[in-house]
């Protein structure tokens, strides 16, 4: 039987062109700044997302928290949509390292974030209140069903933000995929932040890997915090040899988010199932199974029994994930297990 692998993006394997780069990979000492190949990657991941420096960090949530280290101080408060993976699934990381509170705010991403933010921002005057410092954004935004924010809605909060003197980080693990959806070029997001994380390991099919770019002022103090949460890796050319592969490879996501509306129309095609179409704009599809009085568990179960992986959402709601891994005859066989589920 075959197995089509959808519950995310990350299950993707090295490619053999970049098992071939990493095993030609020329290394030295990252921690004493002496690797040629992760130097060659951070400089081609600050030109291609227009910042000054980039660091390469071993995972996302590595990459967010070092940036909430760098901008922040103990006991700041950090905005961020209560959705957010930085606040849903990064195991209360910012408490742990940064000491710092985060303010969960329903509706971040959505058409009221403007005045959500205002809302949210904390009079700096008044002596009980923890000054807010920072704020968070992430696009694709995951939970919500990798749903774009586009460079002008991410403008308008980032010149709110200033206003008030925050700063901005984005957590960009798919902001290629948000690029390839619109059309735009990574850098017409990234200048509206003051950090932004993107992940190689991901749809660009890296083994292991992000990248946290920004000033170089910014990246300095926060190869400081990457070596704090012992992520100085040393040959770690290795690793950037495939990631310099991975950023090579941003087009063809184009290919996943196509295979995802195929998906997603079919999911929403079978009664009791409700798909948001409107909401599918790249590689991610969440789907609430509720009307087929079914939880998620037992749909994704039932999904499995027949090759098709997904994951739990919530007790009603599947996410399916598409990426380089799925080609368009796996996507044929899921839309097939979909369509006789019942
Ligand atoms: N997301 C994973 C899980 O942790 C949920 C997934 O399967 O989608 N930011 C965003 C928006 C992410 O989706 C993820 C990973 C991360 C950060 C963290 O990246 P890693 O897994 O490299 O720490």
């Amino acid at each position: 039987m075959r197995t089509v692998d959808l519950r995310s993006d990350t299950v993707t394997k090295p490619t053999l062109e970049m098992r071939e780069a990493m095993a030609r990979a020329e290394v030295g000492d990252d921690v004493l700044g002496e690797d040629p190949t992760v130097k060659r990657l951070e400089a081609t991941a600050a030109a291609m997302i227009g910042k000054e420096a980039a660091l390469f960090v071993a995972s996302g949530t590595m990459g967010n928290q070092v940036a909430v280290l760098a901008n922040t101080a103990r006991g700041n408060e950090v905005i961020v949509d209560d959705q957010a993976h930085i606040f849903y699934y990064e195991v209360g990381a910012p408490a742990v390292l940064s000491a710092v509170q985060l303010r969960p705010v329903a509706g971040l991403h959505g058409p009221d974030a403007l005045t959500l933010i205002k809302a949210a921002i904390r009079d700096k005057d008044n002596i009980h209140y923890p000054e807010t410092t920072l704020l968070c954004l992430e696009n694709t935004h995951n939970r919500g069903g990798g749903t774009v924010m586009t460079p002008e809605q991410m403008r308008d909060i980032y010149r709110l933000a200033k206003q008030y003197g925050l700063s901005v980080h984005v957590d960009g693990a798919r902001i290629f995929n948000a690029a390839v959806a619109l059309g735009r070029q990574p850098v017409e997001f990234a200048r509206w932040c003051d950090s932004i994380m993107f992940c190689l390991s991901k749809g660009l099919g890296a083994p292991v890997g992000s990248m946290l770019a920004g000033s170089r002022e910014f990246v300095d103090r926060a190869r400081k915090y990457r070596k704090v949460l012992g992520g100085g890796m040393r040959q770690a050319g290795i690793l950037a040899a495939a990631g310099l592969v991975a950023l090579g490879s941003v087009d063809r996501l184009a290919e996943d988010h196509i295979h995802a509306k195929m998906l997603a129309r079919s999911l929403a095609g079978v009664p009791g199932v409700q798909v948001d179409l409107d909401k599918v704009q790249t590689n991610i599809i969440v789907a609430d199974v509720s009307g087929m009085g079914m939880t998620s568990d037992e749909f994704v179960s039932v999904l499995e029994e027949r090759g098709v992986l997904a994951i739990t959402f919530g007790p009603t709601l599947v996410r399916l994930v598409t990426h380089r891994d799925v080609s368009r005859e796996d996507v044929e066989y899921a839309i097939e297990v979909i369509n006789n589920i019942n």
